[in-house]
């Protein structure tokens, strides 16, 4: 779209039953936030809006589980993502929840309006229904396997595997996700939104006119759903937990989530707007409004397909002009997962590195899933802190400003005649703006965030030519331009940072104090400004004045060391034991014994004095065991967990009775008790025996 007269940029909704983790901010927040940030650079009307996604099953589910009310689980959640995003920097004009009234009310008349339209189709059906827990099953209440992937753990309205968007009557095998039991149908009414009436206008409107503009994996997937015919969807569920269905007889039945959570970015752009004094209405159904809507890839068929169809069957509002839709991130390998606790935390993040959520938003925006599935590995995350943050940027920002200080006093030098070099430099940093303009409104973050980390390599590379710190000693007013120039070069930094590590940017506008310049620099004055050609100085002053005094000099980052990122590796490393110990299936009970079969076993508690390795073997250790009643030879399978000098002194459990048996020629005269912990290492079973003898039996 050209030139649109405002912004409406909505990002997903996240679901309230719990926080947020790195794979949302890579995957929806940052990116959204540096496209809305970068508008408003252009002084673009922009509205930015999100907010909790308060109901849907996963949330009862959530409630169950935690023997709490869906309204505790969901007041919870959203203070705690609320101020993850705020404390990342998200900057959303409104941040609201879909159970706040003005959201109710809004959904519900979008209902009512298409109900008294005649929109919906009303139909009684057989839907999957759970005895035992006298309840239907939509969503994620059942579990079965996927029609057209196979998956064996699909839910009961999308696949997570393969993306397919389905009725849960369409599942294999469907299972409940409440008591596990097979359901059973059961006849119930509901409303249908005939998509399939609405495909010539998707076909139109996406497949032929969206072919360019679309991301691939955005356009590829609509075109499989409409290829493959659509259907009408049910948009009414059988649950206590959402908004109430505002039709007669209708009784028990609330909004299907997903029906209600995209208008609750209509919801909260008119929350925002009565704030501000407003009018809320050209944000959704002015031809001249850019809408965008940023998403994970699970949610492309919502965005693209249903709530397009909903609108359009209201008839008053524009469609997005883009849905920019990433992949997934992947963590140390694996996929990441909130049950599985396979996750980092934005909140846990910032215990560990407080300050540092630029070193994350760089680190998710470099790696960023734009085109594929990408890893977030926590060696990455250190290498792109150290050299690049600290190195390049870093590195640059701070000759500037220390060598200003030392100089001339903080003082912004006055420059002599450019030669071509600085010239060449000046034209080279004028591009840059446009460059990563061109990136950013492709979507093209990652590429953005290079190019403007090539404007910090073209200042290092200017210094690093033109060596002031030597100059300085032979001639001085060469000192002055070199410095001017570096300085205009840390200005537009200033400026051409804020989309992408907006705290950094604010320190260093402050560190080249802006505040006190006349004209703050911009997005545009980059390219106007800082390109004297010779016609310097007067009349055409630079992003950054001669005269102008700069602020004391801070480091912007600071190098991440080793230890730092083990201990993120042992915290991941522990949560994986938890969740693996958490699922371990435990070995049945054996066959009952008598109490007569037990007093046969003579254990006592015995200490290791000797250990080696029995040669040629990787499993087996010779032990001297001091059993109280004597010290005997006993071969043990544990080399593979233990040295020989890690079990010396230590005091076990002796099963002293058990017939001696030749292992490797070694006569083995008992047994060491031992178990397993979480990761499969063994463990002594340790008598914990303080001021126990040796030799006393365990019974
Ligand atoms: N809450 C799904 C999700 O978090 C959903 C998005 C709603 S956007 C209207 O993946
Ligand atoms: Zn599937």
């Amino acid at each position: 779209m050209q030139d649109p007269k405002r912004y409406t940029i909505t990002a997903a909704l996240p679901y309230t039953n719990g926080p947020v983790h790195i794979g949302h901010l890579a995957g929806v927040y940052v990116p959204a936030d540096i496209y809305a940030r970068f508008q408003r650079l252009q002084g673009k009307d922009v509205a930015f809006v999100c907010g909790s996604d308060e109901h849907g099953v996963p949330i009862t589910i959530k409630a169950k589980k935690e023997g709490i009310t869906p309204q505790q689980v969901v007041d919870k959640y959203h203070a705690i993502i609320k101020q993850s995003f705020e404390d990342f920097g998200i900057t959303f004009d409104n941040y609201s929840r879909t159970s706040a009234k003005i959201h109710h009310d809004t959904a519900s008349d979008f209902f009512k309006k298409l109900y008294e339209e005649g929109k919906f189709i009303e139909e009684v059906t057989e839907q999957l229904y759970d005895a035992d827990a006298d309840q239907f099953l939509a969503d994620r209440f059942v579990v079965g396997t996927c029609p057209k992937c196979g998956n064996e753990e699909s839910y009961g309205d999308q696949c997570e595997n393969c993306g397919t968007s389905h009725n849960a009557t369409d599942l294999i095998n469907p299972k409940s996700a409440i008591t596990g039991a097979v359901p059973s149908l059961k006849e119930t009414k509901h409303w249908f939104l005939p998509l399939d009436q609405y495909e010539p206008f998707l076909k139109e409107w996406i497949l032929d006119s969206h072919k360019k503009d679309w991301k691939t994996n955005v356009y590829g997937q609509c075109k499989s759903w409409i290829d493959d015919g659509l259907r009408p969807r049910a948009v009414t569920r059988d649950l206590d937990w959402g908004i109430p269905v505002p039709a007669p007889g209708a009784d028990g039945k609330v909004l299907y989530v997903w029906f209600d959570a995209p208008i609750g970015y209509i919801s909260a752009t008119k929350e925002w707007a009565a704030r501000e004094g407003k009018d809320w209405e050209p944000y959704w159904k002015s031809d001249d409004t850019k809408l965008l809507h940023f998403i994970g890839k699970d949610n492309i068929v919502f965005h693209c397909i249903i709530f397009p169809s909903m609108l359009k069957a209201d008839g008053s509002y524009i469609m997005p002009d883009n849905v920019p839709a990433n992949e997934f991130l992947n963590l140390e390998g694996n996929k990441i997962s909130t049950s599985k606790n396979w996750a980092v935390w934005l909140h846990e993040y910032l215990e560990d590195f407080p300050g540092q959520q630029d070193v994350l938003r760089y680190t998710l925006t470099a790696n960023a899933p734009e085109t594929k599935d990408n890893d977030f590995t926590w060696a990455d995350f250190q290498l792109r802190n150290n050299s690049e943050l600290v190195a390049i940027f870093g590195n640059f920002i701070n000759r500037v400003t220390v060598l200003t200080h030392k100089y001339y006093d903080g003082v912004v030098p006055v420059p002599a005649d450019f030669n071509e070099i600085d010239e060449q430099t000046l034209a080279a940093l004028k591009a840059y703006p446009a460059v990563i303009e061109s990136s950013i409104e492709r979507y093209r973050f990652r590429e953005a965030q290079q190019e403007l980390m090539n404007v910090a390599r073209l200042g290092n590379k200017y210094l690093a030519d033109e060596e002031p710190w030597k100059t300085i000693k032979t001639d001085e007013d060469r000192t002055k331009t070199v410095m001017y120039v570096a300085l205009q070069i840390a200005s537009a930094l200033a400026v051409l940072s804020e989309p992408f590590i907006p705290f950094t940017s604010e320190k260093l506008r402050t560190m080249l104090n802006f505040a006190g310049l006349q004209a703050q620099p911009n997005w545009q004055s980059v390219e106007e400004y800082s390109l004297p050609l010779g016609e310097m100085p007067q009349g055409r002053e630079g992003l950054i004045p001669s005269a102008h005094v700069i602020n004391k000099n801070e480091l912007l980052f600071s190098k991440i060391e080793d230890a730092q990122i083990q201990a993120q590796r042992d915290k991941l490393e522990a949560s994986k034991a938890m969740n693996e110990a958490a699922n371990k299936v435990m070995e049945p009970q054996k066959d009952t014994i008598q109490f007569d079969d037990f007093t046969k076993l003579d254990m006592r508690v015995g200490t290791i004095i000797e250990a080696e390795k029995m040669p040629k073997t990787k499993k087996l250790l010779v032990l001297k065991v001091d059993t109280g009643i004597d010290v005997r030879t006993i071969v043990s399978g544990i080399a593979e967990s233990f040295t020989p000098e890690e079990v010396i002194g230590k005091q076990v459990t002796v099963l002293v009775n058990l017939a001696p048996r030749a292992l490797r020629g070694v006569e083995s005269q008992g047994m060491i008790l031992m178990t397993e912990d979480a990761a499969g290492k063994l463990v002594f079973v340790n008598p914990d025996t303080d001021g126990v003898g040796n030799g006393e039996s365990i019974n």
